[in-house]
């Protein structure tokens, strides 16, 4: 029996040869070339990954770059720059929480996403056509019903396209290949099973449990039913996330409240979008500031109901800065949000209509901030701050 049939439909999206690829963007004359990023090769440093180009020399990630410069002595290394990566993998997900709030984050470049049975693969193309316009970044989509198939389609599908391997295609597309297939199978694992015979994940499959019970212990249901393609894992979803903060520190110490209005504000739109992109709603806004003798506070206030909004996130953040604010100059500000949790949010305001006009106007915002990237639309406060750096 292979199980999955009922849940969702599970996506794993998978950037490729991710920070080389950031690289590869950037620097088009890097294009087409082998690019290795990682550590000095004078420090004894290992490579964090390199593009498709330096893998057909036998590249791989977690290998001594040095090492590395022997097998490919024409690649062009780099030492790489994990800020910006970090500002692109956000980047990344937050096309993906256009799409679905339902998103566990791997890590840098990976993330799960759920969406209703049927509706997956669809979504997955689209996702991957969005991901290329956009950020012009190669991503591969594995769709499956459940976690584990989805890896290995992503897997098998790489790189940079949409695979698909439903429970129904394991008999025929995984049980002939072999073990090192299986995630969570390490190599040790993987020699012990070669030992007793077992050599393709269909074996694995149709082996008496007894016998996988010797050499796994407890862990032998959980094995077999790998190999079987059922896992029942849940997706733990992004909801999961306690808190976003946006915070800036001034080059200079600033006076002017009215630029430090600003700043609130700025940070406030950011907030909101970055909760509606996940679909969430924040029930505390913190304010932190920091002084210039570096004395920091944070002070926080707790909202009548679950917001998404820039504005009531900056008309809290302007109400605890009126009361903390304490003696000027300031040397940073921040404004966080915490207790989040997904649903739409309640319209409060509906018979006046004003919830409802700025529900429009924040769409309307992130429509546009989808569009060209950074936020494009500003409030007339946001434009008093003199000189928006981008970063
Ligand atoms: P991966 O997704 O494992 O690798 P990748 O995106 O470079 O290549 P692939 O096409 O196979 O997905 O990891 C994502 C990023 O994490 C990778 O670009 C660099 C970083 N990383 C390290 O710094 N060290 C490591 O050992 C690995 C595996 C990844
Ligand atoms: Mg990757």
């Amino acid at each position: 029996m292979i199980s999955g049939r009922d849940g969702p439909d599970i996506l794993l999206c998978d950037l490729d040869a991710f920070f080389a690829s950031v690289e590869q963007r950037d620097n088009p004359q890097y294009r087409g070339l082998p690019v290795i990023v990682g550590g000095s090769p004078a420090s004894r440093g290992v490579v964090s990954t390199c593009s498709y180009e330096a893998r057909k020399f036998g590249v791989r990630s977690a290998m001594p770059t040095a090492r590395a410069l022997q097998l490919c002595p024409e690649a062009v290394f780099l030492p790489g720059d994990m800020a910006r990566y970090r500002r692109v993998s956000e980047q990344v997900f937050a096309i993906y929480g256009r799409f679905t709030p339902e998103m566990e984050i791997v890590s840098i470049d990976e993330a799960y996403l759920g969406f209703p049975a049927g509706k997956g693969e669809a979504a997955a193309k689209e996702i991957h056509r969005v991901v290329r316009e956009e950020l012009m970044l190669p991503l591969t989509i594995g769709v499956s019903r459940n976690k584990l198939l989805a890896k290995i389609a992503s897997e098998m599908a790489k790189p940079n396209r949409v695979g698909t391997l439903w429970p129904e295609d394991v008999p025929a597309l995984l049980w002939p290949r072999t073990l090192e297939m299986l995630p969570g199978l390490g190599p040790a694992s993987v020699r012990k099973l070669n030992r007793i015979g077992i050599s393709t994940i269909g074996q694995l499959a149709a082996a008496p449990l007894d016998l996988l019970q010797k050499y796994f212990g407890n862990s032998a249901t959980v094995v077999q039913r790998s190999a079987r393609g059922i896992d029942d894992r849940p997706l733990e979803t992004i909801h999961k996330v306690k808190s976003i903060s946006e915070e800036k520190t001034f080059s200079k110490d600033l006076a002017d409240e009215k630029a430090i209005r600003a700043v609130l504000m700025a940070q406030a739109e950011n907030l909101g979008y970055r909760l509606r992109s996940g679909g969430l709603l924040a029930r505390t806004v913190s304010l932190k500031l920091r002084f210039s003798d570096f004395r920091t506070i944070t002070r926080d206030r707790t909202l009548p109901a679950p917001t998404d909004s820039d504005l009531e996130i900056y008309q809290t953040a302007r109400e605890l800065f009126a009361l903390h604010k304490g003696r000027p100059p300031w040397r940073l500000v921040g404004l966080r949000v915490a207790g989040l949790g997904s649903g739409q949010q309640l319209a409060l305001f509906d018979s006046s209509g004003t919830a409802k006009k700025e529900e429009d106007l924040a769409q309307v915002r992130d429509r546009l901030r989808e569009k060209y990237g950074g936020a494009v639309l500003y409030r007339a406060r946001s434009l008093l701050k003199p000189k928006r750096k981008k970063d």
